[in-house]
């Protein structure tokens, strides 16, 4: 089979591990690159050696005949360009945060549904392979029914040194930390019904939250916590670990810091290093991630060669989405919020 023609728009910082991504895999191949900032456009089509370069997005889907293109630009460009790729009837990838608003997400994926393209959100920490264990131990059986969870995100790492725009958007860590963390707890013990929320800001140079932490019924009667913080100094700075602990009928599941797994259940007690592999040009800490951006950019060419929805589809994001909205109402108004109610 031929591969399949693919181009970015947005060139910035996280972009890079995407096209090393692109690159490690066989089936795809990025033939265009788009960014309206000449520097950052130049900067990756030298590294990548990519030709065809545009400033504009309209004129790149007017220049080329692409089976996919794979948006990494910040949340603000989203809507406007997941809807022109719909208009070209290009099939998209986007990145996280979906859209600043979940009725703007919603109009997203109605728009790649009128034309019949495929949609998915870079949703990629369910990807990293220590969370793929943890499902994998889940769905053995091994521990029963899970009742409990906890899922729990908690650093001091400088984020804001390559990801400046978040210190001045007046949301922080629940849109772009907190997403991935409670996409984690759908992934593992499903869809959520209802969600109490309180958040905090500890460091005054940002004009976000930097702490939540949620409380959340899921529709299968598990109760979880999910809990994020970039103000949590500790000995040993974890970034980008998420912990987790799953309480079960028959057992428990143990993510500890440094990728160790123990697995109490029917069968007894296991502990393994569930440690991410650290790719070629990957570099610690973030391997972790890096390793999730192949895992789910081959997701996406195996899930259009087969005509398959993505595990992270539009459609399947709204209900991660949903979940960040209620946090912000419900930390507002300190009341719970029932996820039905906004979907
Ligand atoms: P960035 O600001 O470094 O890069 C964005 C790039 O997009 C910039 O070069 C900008 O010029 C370009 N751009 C913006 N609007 C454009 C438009 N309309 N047309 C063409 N180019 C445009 O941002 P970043 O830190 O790379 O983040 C990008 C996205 O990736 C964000 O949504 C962020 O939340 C996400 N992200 C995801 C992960 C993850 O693990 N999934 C990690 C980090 C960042
Ligand atoms: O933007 C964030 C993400 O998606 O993963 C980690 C991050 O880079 C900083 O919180």
């Amino acid at each position: 089979m031929a591969a399949l023609r693919g181009a970015l728009i947005g060139c910035g910082f996280f972009a890079v591990n995407q096209m090393h991504a692109w690159r490690d895999i066989d089936g795809a191949s990025i033939v265009a690159i788009c960014d309206r900032d000449p520097e950052r456009l130049r900067i990756v089509g030298d590294q990548f050696g990519i030709e065809r370069r545009y400033s504009d997005a309209a004129e790149m889907f007017a220049g080329e005949t692409l089976d996919f293109v794979d948006i990494a630009t910040t949340v603000g460009s989203h809507r406007p360009l997941v809807e022109m790729a719909a208009a070209n009837c290009v099939p998209v990838i986007c990145q996280k945060p979906f859209a600043p608003t979940l009725a703007d997400a919603k109009a997203m994926v109605k728009a790649c549904a009128d034309a019949g393209v495929s949609l998915m959100v870079h949703e990629n920490f369910r990807w990293q392979s220590p969370i793929q264990a943890v499902r994998a131990v889940v769905d053995s059986g091994e521990i029963g029914r899970p009742f409990f969870g906890r899922i729990s995100f908690r650093s001091a790492y400088d984020v804001f040194s390559g990801q400046p725009y978040l210190a001045t958007g007046k949301r922080f860590i629940i849109e772009d930390l907190g997403i991935h963390i409670l996409d984690i707890a759908r992934f593992l013990l499903g869809d959520v019904s209802n969600l109490t929320a309180r958040t905090a800001r500890v460091n005054p140079d940002i004009a976000g939250e930097d702490v939540a932490t949620m409380l959340m019924d899921h529709e299968g009667g598990a109760i979880s916590v999910v809990d994020c913080s970039y103000a949590t100094k500790l000995a040993t700075e974890p970034f980008p670990e998420t912990l987790i602990e799953l309480d079960g009928s028959d057992g428990t599941i143990r993510l500890a810091q440094g990728y160790r797994l123990t697995v109490t259940g029917k069968s007894g007690t296991t502990v393994s290093d569930v440690s991410p592999p650290l790719l070629s040009w990957a570099s610690r800490p973030w391997h972790n991630i890096q390793e999730s951006v192949v895992a789910i950019q081959k997701h996406w060419v195996e899930c259009l060669n087969a005509d398959k929805e993505p595990a992270t589809s539009g459609a399947d994001n709204l209900k991660t989405f949903a979940l960040v909205e209620a946090a912000y109402a419900g930390a507002a108004n300190r009341q719970p919020v029932r996820i039905d109610d906004l979907l």
